[in-house]
C-alpha cells in the first residue's frame, strides 16, 4: 500500500455517518435528517488508538513502571498519552447509497466513483429501525435488510461492468495467452485493485476451470469474492441508544461474524464532548466514564472539580445516556468502529526514528530528555521493510535500514506489530 490507508464510511441517507465522522474527528460535516444532506465526500482526519511503542518494557531502559519512554514520548501528528496513541487516519463519508445505486439511482453513479479509493469500508447501520431503506423516518423496519442490499449493490455493479464486456475479454484472454490475474486485474484496476489482490481472489475460490471456461456462477462467484477481499467491512450498527436497538441488534449479530460487527452511539459521542467542552461534565472521549458536579461533590470535592450546574433536562439526558449506552455497552463504540476497521485492514503502525538508540529524532541539543518516536506511519498487512521505507523515505537511494538493537534488517522482511515496526533508515550508498 504505498499511499495512506483511506476508510470510508457508507450507509444509507441517515444511518449517522456525518454524525459518525463527526464523533471521530473535530472536523464539522453538516448534519441533517433527510437524504443527501452530504452532498460532496467529505474527508476527514479520524484518530486510531493504538498501543505506541513507548510503552513497550521490552525496548532498552524501558522496563520501568511506568516506562519511561512515555514521558517523551511527541507525536509529530496525532497525541500520545499513558502509551495509548492517536495516529491520525483519513476518514472519508461517501453519501447518496441507496436501493438501484447500482442503476444510478440516488447518487449512485457518484458513489460508487468514491468508493474505488476505499480501503476498508465502515457501514454505518441504524439499528434503531426508524429509517426505511431510503432514509425516510419510520418505525419498525429490518435493519438486517441494509447489510445484504449494500453488499449486493457493490456486487452488482462490479458485475454488471465485467459482463458487458465478458465475450471481447474471454477472445483477448485466450489470444494473448494472459493469465487470469492479469486479464481480471485489467478490469478490476479501476475499482482501485492491484494484482495481489485478485491474486488473493482467486486463491481464496481454487477454481478448477480456466477463465475462458467459465459459466455464470462462476463468474458472480469471482466478482463476490472480489468484492469481500477488496472492500474489507465493519458494520457499524448505530443508534444503540434507541429504545427499539436491541431486537435488531440481535439480529444482525447472530447472521454476521462477531469480528465485523460493533455497535455504537454516534449521537452520544458528539453529545458528550460538547458538554466537556461547555464545562458540564469530564468526559475523556472513547471512555466508560462521565463524571457531572455533582459526582465530584459526592467523591468529596466541595468544588464539583469546578464542572458547572446542569439543569433538570441535561441531567436526565445524561443520566438516560449512562444507563441506555455506556454502562450497558462500556463506551459510545466510536472510537472500536475505527479500531475494528484497522483491525481488518491488518494495518500495522510501523515507528521510523532517526536514532534507532535514542528513538529520537536527532533534534540538536535535546540531550538526555530528547523527545522519541516521533512518527508513526500506518502500512497494510504484507508489508516489507523496503515498502515502508519507499513510503517514508520516497525515492532517495537506501543505504541500510537499522532495527531496536542496531541490527541491520533485509527490505524484503515482513513488518508486523512488534516486530521490524521500529525502524531506522539509512539514505546513501550502502
Ligand atoms: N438516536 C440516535 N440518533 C442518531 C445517532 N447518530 C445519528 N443520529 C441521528 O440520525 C440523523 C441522521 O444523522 P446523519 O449523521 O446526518 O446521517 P447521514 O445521512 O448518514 O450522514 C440525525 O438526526 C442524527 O441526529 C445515534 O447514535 N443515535
Ligand atoms: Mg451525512
Amino acid at each position: 500500500m504505498p499511499r495512506d490507508p483511506l476508510i470510508a464510511l457508507v450507509g444509507k441517507p441517515s444511518s449517522g455517518k456525518s454524525t459518525s465522522l463527526n464523533s471521530l474527528t473535530d472536523s464539522f460535516a453538516k448534519v441533517g435528517n433527510f437524504p443527501f444532506t452530504t452532498i460532496d465526500p467529505q474527508k476527514a482526519i479520524g484518530y486510531l488508538q493504538i498501543p505506541c511503542a513507548c510503552s513497550r518494557t521490552t525496548l532498552p531502559n524501558n522496563a520501568a513502571d511506568p516506562p519511561p519512554l512515555q514521558s517523551r514520548c511527541k507525536p509529530n501528528y496525532g497525541s500520545c498519552h499513558n502509551g495509548v496513541r492517536q495516529v491520525p487516519i483519513e476518514l472519508l463519508d461517501v453519501a447518496g447509497l441507496v436501493p438501484g445505486a447500482h442503476e444510478g439511482k440516488g447518487l449512485g453513479n457518484k458513489f460508487l466513483d468514491d468508493l474505488r479509493h476505499a480501503d476498508a469500508l465502515i457501514h454505518v447501520v441504524d439499528v434503531s429501525g426508524t429509517t426505511d431503506a431510503e432514509g425516510k423516518a419510520t418505525r419498525g423496519y429490518d435493519p438486517s435488510a441494509d447489510v445484504a442490499w449494500f453488499r449486493d449493490e457493490i456486487v452488482r455493479w462490479v458485475l454488471g461492468n465485467l459482463m458487458q464486456k465478458w465475450g471481447g475479454l474471454k477472445r483477448r484472454h485466450t489470444a494473448i495467452k494472459a493469465t487470469a490475474v492479469e486479464t481480471l486485474q485489467g478490469q478490476f484496476s479501476g475499482y482501485g485493485s492491484t494484482s495481489a489482490i485478485v491474486a488473493k481472489t482467486l486463491d481464496q475460490l481454487a477454481l478448477k476451470q480456466p477463465l475462458q471456461d467459465w459459466d455464470n456462477a462462476t463468474i458472480e462467484r469471482v466478482v463476490n469474492t472480489f468484492v469481500d477481499v477488496k472492500f474489507p467491512t465493519v458494520l457499524a450498527l448505530n443508534k444503540i441508544d434507541h429504545a427499539d436497538a436491541d431486537k435488531n441488534i440481535s439480529k444482525i449479530a447472530r447472521a454476521e461474524k462477531p469480528e465485523r460487527i460493533v455497535l455504537c452511539s454516534a449521537i452520544s459521542e458528539v453529545f458528550l464532548r460538547k458538554l466537556a467542552k461547555q464545562g458540564f461534565v469530564r468526559y475523556v472521549p472513547g471512555e466508560e466514564h462521565v463524571e457531572t458536579r455533582e459526582d465530584l461533590i459526592a467523591d468529596g470535592d466541595p468544588e464539583g472539580g469546578g464542572l458547572k450546574e446542569m439543569d433538570e433536562k441535561l441531567r436526565t439526558r445524561v443520566e438516560n445516556l449512562k444507563d441506555m449506552v455506556l454502562f450497558r455497552f462500556g463506551s459510545t463504540g466510536v472510537n472500536q468502529v475505527l479500531t475494528r476497521a484497522a483491525e481488518v485492514l491488518g494495518l500495522v503502525p510501523v515507528f521510523p526514528v532517526r536514532n534507532i538508540g535514542t528513538f529520537g529524532s536527532g533534534e540538536a541539543g535535546a540531550g538526555e530528555r530528547a523527545p522519541v518516536f516521533r512518527d508513526c506511519v500506518l502500512v497494510g498487512r504484507g508489508s516489507t521493510v523496503g515498502d515502508v521505507y519507499r513510503k517514508v523515505m520516497g525515492d532517495a537511494p537506501m543505504a541500510y535500514v537499522e532495527s531496536v538493537g542496531g541490527l541491520r534488517v533485509g527490505e524484503d522482511e515482513l513488518v508486523a506489530v512488534g516486530k521490524n515496526d521500529i525502524l531506522s533508515f539509512k539514505v546513501g550508498r550502502a
